[in-house]
């Protein structure tokens, strides 16, 4: 056996594309040719072996793969021995409960008793419990959202994104039970190796997401206007002030969140900048 971190991923889903991209962003390279089951990076310490993502954990749990890249709502179904390494901020998606649009609806003690079909009867008994609530789970693994007008459930509980097919299958969204994004998973314990192998890839992932929700800010101002500027951004450190060609005036530059955006573009302006540019940052290593 060779000493290769080994990365589970989803062979093909909803979350195949945003997790090769992040493994792209990270620098490592990998053939990922169609039917590919396993394939080994070819400059980097980690080999990927291409999942459904049901299995992901389980796998992790056994140890043949050392981490993997899951959503997290599969991973509290299937209550594997695994770890939440990291969170990715992609694939984000909510599980909930829905009813028929026509249903009088008044709040969470209308769940008792009545059937739900779902995918998630652990995450979903786990709800209910917490609640003080018993109801008849039926368990689906596939189109959840046709059993109430199929006559096989009163409610289902499923993942919804943007909410159109439970809109479509005339059914309304009443309870959010779980939020979910796609995690890094890991076993147990890895050897000191794999395991200096996953913190090199975890600080790459941490500065790919760092440089995703961050932009690079240059502007123009008299010197004047330089301190309640400086005041206003942030940055790594402080932001830095080079002179201009033209007397009285600097470039000053700095780091903001893509958050704080257009607030801080809307105070730099009111405070005197002038020539904004932002542009994205390739990398960001904190
Ligand atoms: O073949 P394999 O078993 O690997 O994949 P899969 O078909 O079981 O899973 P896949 O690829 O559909 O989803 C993988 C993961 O993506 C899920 O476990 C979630 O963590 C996440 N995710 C994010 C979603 C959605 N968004 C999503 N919208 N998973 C499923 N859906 C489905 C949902 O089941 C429902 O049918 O999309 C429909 C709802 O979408 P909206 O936009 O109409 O609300
Ligand atoms: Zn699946």
């Amino acid at each position: 056996m060779n000493s290769n971190l080994r990365i589970a991923i989803q062979k093909s889903g909803r979350l195949s594309e945003d997790s090769l991209s992040l493994i792209k962003e990270c620098g490592i390279q990998f053939y990922n040719g169609t039917g590919k089951l396993k394939s080994e990076s070819s400059n980097f310490p980690a080999e990927f072996l291409f999942l459904r993502d049901d299995d992901i954990p389980g796998y992790v749990a056994d140890g043949v793969a050392d981490v993997g890249i899951v959503g997290e709502n599969v991973v509290v179904e299937k209550n594997k021995e695994v770890t939440v390494a990291h969170r990715l901020g992609f694939s984000k998606c909510r599980l909930s409960v829905a009813v028929d649009r026509s249903r009088d609806y008044h709040g969470i003690s209308d769940l008792q008793g009545i059937s739900i079909a779902t995918s998630y009867p652990r995450l979903l008994s786990g709800y209910l419990e917490k609640n003080g609530l018993r109801a008849d789970i039926h368990e689906i693994s596939g189109s959840v959202e046709i059993a109430p007008s199929i006559g096989l459930s009163d409610a289902v509980c499923d993942i919804v994104s943007s909410g159109s097919t439970l809109m479509s299958n005339g059914l309304k969204e009443v309870e959010v039970i779980f939020r979910s994004e796609a995690v890094l998973i890991a076993g147990q314990k890895l050897d000191a190796g794999r395991q200096g192998i996953l913190d090199k890839l975890l600080f790459r992932i941490k500065s790919v997401q760092a440089a995703r929700n961050n932009k690079y800010i240059l502007l123009n101002a008299p010197n004047t206007a330089i301190q309640a500027i400086t005041d206003i951004l942030p940055g790594m450190k402080s932001p830095t002030v080079v002179p201009l060609a033209e007397p009285g005036w600097s470039s000053v530059h700095s780091v903001i969140n893509e958050n704080d955006f257009w607030n801080i573009i809307d105070s730099l302006r009111e405070a005197g900048a002038q020539g904004i540019l932002v542009v994205p940052i390739e990398k960001m290593i904190l």
